[in-house]
């Protein structure tokens, strides 16, 4: 019988500044949940918003569409927001960019992902170095409720980020249950921040609708997007500067050497 998923401890944070206990906690456990971010308006627009991303690209079962923030107001207002930005600064300093978001859809009645780490098919993280630096910081908004399990929640394996050796392949082709799974359980609104290295994977979910999470990847600025070859020229003519930094489009003046990078573009510098 599988074991009852665990969701008693929760890693919780407050939305807002990246407090020592915020960073102990992602230190230990590779993640953290902040609750709250969104108003229940906020998600119901960037609920909307996912829809009509996903029905645009005619995706079916599983799904995840990418750079929804070049067209979708609501999902741009999450790029550079205020209760989690200052947790990513804190973690990266003020030069990283936004590397990625992608728009996953969990429909109705689906299945168990498969546990995986995040990182690149191209180069796996792993040969950079122990421990696997971090490299894609992501912030997933829950934009359905997921406030017990088998609701498309993702389950997190913590501290695995740190764990020397790989998952047992076994437990990976079967998607199979272990003890130290832990179910993120939190409502609609809130924002799960993990390190690419935590294993996880999607959860089951049982709901007669589809479920619908936004990811926002940010990476130091020289990793290379992974949803987009290049940024979108009409949404950087209308981004605000905060956000054409994010895109990843500053001046380099005296490139190819790399130095002389202008001045952070967050205004509280
Ligand atoms: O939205 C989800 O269910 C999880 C997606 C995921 O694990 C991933 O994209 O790496």
């Amino acid at each position: 019988m599988a074991a009852e998923p665990h969701q008693g401890l929760q890693a919780v944070s407050e939305p807002g500044a990246f407090t020592e206990l915020d960073r102990f906690m992602f230190e230990s456990w590779g993640y953290l949940v902040i609750p709250n971010v969104l108003t229940a308006e906020q998600v119901q627009a960037c609920l909307e918003a996912s829809v009509r991303l996903h029905e645009k690209e005619g995706t079916e079962g599983w799904a995840q569409v990418g750079r929804g923030f070049e067209t979708e107001p609501a999902l741009d207002a999450l790029v550079d927001h205020p209760s989690v930005l200052p947790k990513v600064r804190a973690l990266y300093g003020d030069r990283f960019i936004l590397q990625s978001a992608w728009c996953t859809k969990q429909p109705a009645f689906g299945g168990f992902g498969g546990w995986h780490q995040d990182g690149s098919g191209a180069y796996d993280f792993k040969k950079l170095g122990y421990p696997v630096p971090l490299l894609q910081l992501r912030a997933s908004y829950l934009l359905t409720d997921q406030s017990l399990p088998r609701m498309g929640n993702m389950e997190m394996i913590p501290g695995s980020h740190r764990a020397q050796v790989p998952l047992p392949p076994d437990l990976r082709k079967e998607k199979g249950d272990l003890p130290i799974g832990h179910v993120i359980c939190a409502p609609a609104g809130s924002v799960l921040l993990f390190h690419n290295a935590v294993w996880h994977r999607t959860y089951a979910h049982d709901g007669d609708y589809d479920r619908y999470t936004m990811h926002y990847i940010y990476s130091p600025p020289w990793v290379r997007f992974s949803d987009r070859f290049a940024n979108d020229p009409d949404y950087l003519a209308r981004a605000t500067p905060v956000r054409r930094y994010l895109a990843g489009e500053y001046e380099r003046p005296d490139a190819p050497f790399g130095a002389g990078y202008p001045a952070s573009v967050f205004d509280d510098e």
